[in-house]
């Protein structure tokens, strides 16, 4: 038997993989994400939003494989809309998703091609499958850093064109101190 070369701490879902990848967000990339442009730019740019650590166990773009991630997204809020993943489609589009909450809370905000939007909550444990032809993004609703785990395919590819196009159909805003789902207007 051979040992196993990579592991998961289940506890914070920490990789230890060969060859481990990372990505890190800050406020200034974030261009266009965020609904109140005067907000964003009264903030730090160099704030980290989110970072990204993943496994690519073949090359991208393999037809057949699987990458698997951990992401990690700050609280915080630009005005009332709380920090997020840039959300994205896959490129192939019917590729899906796996998705679980390791630590945290949040919501998966999910639009489908008719631009059909809602949302999933986020809670330790909760396992969220994200089916093709879905474009997704996490929002961190709480106060402590979110952190979510992820394994999709290995030529599923990111689009994000969901920020720049149409749009996810709504944001995630907080009100009197909780998340409520706000159709998008912009
Ligand atoms: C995730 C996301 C990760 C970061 O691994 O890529 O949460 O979000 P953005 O890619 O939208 O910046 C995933 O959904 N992979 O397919
Ligand atoms: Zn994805």
């Amino acid at each position: 038997m051979n040992p196993a070369s990579a592991f998961v701490n289940w506890a914070d879902g920490a990789l230890q993989v060969p060859g481990l990848q990372r990505s890190e967000k800050k406020l200034g990339q974030l261009t266009g994400i965020f609904r109140d442009h005067q907000a964003w730019q009264k903030l730090d740019p160099e704030t980290i939003v989110y970072r990204v650590w993943w496994w690519e166990p073949v090359v991208p773009g393999t037809e057949g494989g699987l990458f698997w991630g951990l992401t990690e997204i700050q609280p915080g809020r630009v005005g009332n809309e709380y920090f997020m993943t840039r959300g994205h489609w896959h490129v192939i589009r019917n590729r899906a998703e796996f998705y679980v909450t390791v630590t945290g809370s949040g919501k998966l905000l999910l639009t489908d091609r008719t631009g059909r939007t809602w949302a999933e909550d986020m809670t330790p444990g909760s396992l969220h499958y994200v089916a093709g032809e879905v474009a997704h993004r996490i929002v961190n609703t709480g106060d402590m850093p979110i952190r979510v785990t992820a394994c999709w395919p290995s030529d599923a590819g990111h689009d994000y064109e969901v920020n720049e196009g149409r749009g996810f159909g709504a944001r995630i805003l907080e009100e009197q101190g909780s998340p409520i789902l706000v159709p998008a207007q912009d």
